[in-house]
This record gives structure tokens, C-alpha cells and sequence, in this order.
């Protein structure tokens, strides 16, 4: 497998990047956020627990997570090009995917933005309830009011963008981030990327730094 991990802040644009360049080219993305999510919806086991952590902004604990990419990750051919985006989040995380030789990660892309653009990036956000693609009240509208542009679902806010909820994730994020990020930089594999500087031209480096 060839694995690269996105690093970054709620609202630094892992998402947006990801489905794009699964879309456009060969990578497999791999949201645990969506997946937890949907597990949520779904009334799964692990929606059950994972609720009152995502609605707090707290982090789900490692063990459950460890688990989900675990079983997840086995599944697909040795053959695959993929994005985890949200995962890892520590150290711990990191250092199970390096345990399995199947699953070591090739390269850490960091997405590096200023602090104070993310709540308005977090609370302006909507997305699509049938195919996913994100969109921004005011960096990008949709072309009609609450109606995806691509597929005309509708579009929803998720239950954590809500500014208290925003604030409290940003919070744990600073809290485990430069353990991650020096976990990467010692064994070089950590790339660091503007990501305050236009969706196309951050897509353009982002396929660079990838390949
Ligand atoms: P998630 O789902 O992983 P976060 O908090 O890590 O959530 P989030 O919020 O999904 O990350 P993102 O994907 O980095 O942020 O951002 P995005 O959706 O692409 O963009 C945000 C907004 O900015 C959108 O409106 C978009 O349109 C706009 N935008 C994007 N790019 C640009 C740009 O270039 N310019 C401008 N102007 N705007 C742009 O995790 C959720 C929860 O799940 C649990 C935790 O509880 C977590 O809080 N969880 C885990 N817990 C433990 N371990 C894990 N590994 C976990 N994974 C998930
Ligand atoms: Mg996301």
C-alpha cells in the first residue's frame, strides 16, 4: 500500500483536498470523521460511542479508532493509493499504522494555516447529505441556496460546526499536534503544505508532494 496521512486543523481543508484528488486521480479517501459519522447515523455500536466524544469535539479514544482503520485498511488490495485524512491523531495512532509493515505511512502532508481563518472556515460550512461535497456559505456558495451544485442534495451543517463545539476541537488539536508532527519529521517523512492559498493551487502542490 502506499499511504499518505493528512495532517492538519479542523477546517485546514483535508477534506476538500482529499475528495478532490479522489475524484481526479487514482487515491482511495479515507475520512474517519465521515466513517464515524455515518457509523452515528447508521445507530451502529460504534456510532453509540462515538457520539458524545464528536459532539463534546473530543477526540474518541485510541482504541476504538486503532480498530476501525484496522479492520478497514485490511480489507483493501495491497495494490491501493490512499488518503487517511483525520487519522492519525496521536502518537499512539501513528505508531499502529508504522506496526503493521502492510500499513507503514510513506508521508505525512501537514496543512499548515493561520489559526484565525478556521472558525469562520468551521461555522460557514455546509455539506452535501447525499454525495458529500463540502461547501462554504461565503468562500463557496453554493449556486442555489442550500442545494448541492453537483447532485441537488440538500445540505446540511454538521452537529460539531457549531462555534463552541469548533472551539473546544481546535483546543485537543493543538494539544496533540506537534507530537505528531515531530513523530513524522524525525523519520522524514513530513511535508508541509500552505494551505491558505486557493483550492486549485493548493491541489496543484498538494499532487507534487504526493507523488
Ligand atoms: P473530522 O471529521 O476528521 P476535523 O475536525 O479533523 O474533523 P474537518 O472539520 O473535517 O476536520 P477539514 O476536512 O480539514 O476539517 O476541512 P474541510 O471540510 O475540507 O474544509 C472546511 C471548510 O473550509 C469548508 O466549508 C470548505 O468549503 C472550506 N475550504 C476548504 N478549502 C478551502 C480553501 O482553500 N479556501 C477557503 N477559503 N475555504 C476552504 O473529525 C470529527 C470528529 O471525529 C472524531 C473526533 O471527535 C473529531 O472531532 N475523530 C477522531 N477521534 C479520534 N481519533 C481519530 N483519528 C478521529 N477521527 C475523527
Ligand atoms: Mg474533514
Amino acid at each position: 500500500m502506499d499511504i499518505s496521512v493528512f495532517l492538519g486543523a479542523p477546517g485546514s481543508g483535508k477534506g476538500t483536498q482529499a475528495k478532490r484528488l479522489s475524484e481526479e486521480a487514482a487515491f482511495q479517501h479515507l475520512s474517519t470523521g465521515d466513517m464515524l459519522r455515518a457509523a452515528i447515523a447508521d445507530g451502529s455500536d460504534l456510532g453509540k460511542k462515538a457520539k458524545g466524544f464528536i459532539d463534546r469535539g473530543e477526540l474518541v479514544p485510541d482504541d476504538i479508532m486503532i480498530a476501525l482503520i484496522d479492520t478497514t485498511l485490511a480489507k483493501l488490495p495491497a495494490s491501493s493509493k490512499i488518503i487517511l485524512d483525520g487519522f492519525p491523531r496521536t502518537v499512539a495512532q501513528a505508531e499502529a499504522l508504522d506496526n503493521n509493515p502492510k500499513t507503514r505511512v510513506n508521508r505525512a502532508v501537514t496543512f499548515e494555516i493561520p489559526e484565525g481563518v478556521l472558525v469562520e472556515r468551521l461555522t460557514g460550512r455546509r455539506i452535501c447529505s447525499k454525495c458529500g461535497e463540502p461547501f462554504h456559505v461565503k468562500f463557496m456558495p453554493p449556486k442555489k441556496d442550500g442545494i448541492c451544485d453537483k447532485c441537488s442534495g440538500s445540505l446540511y451543517q454538521r452537529s460539531d460546526d457549531k462555534e463552541d463545539v469548533v472551539k473546544r476541537r481546535l483546543v485537543v488539536f493543538q494539544q496533540s499536534n506537534s507530537q505528531l508532527l515531530n513523530f513524522y519529521r524525525t523519520s522524514q517523512r513530513l511535508k508541509e503544505l500552505d494551505a491558505n492559498a486557493g483550492v486549485e493551487s493548493i491541489q496543484t502542490n498538494l499532487v507534487r508532494l504526493l507523488s
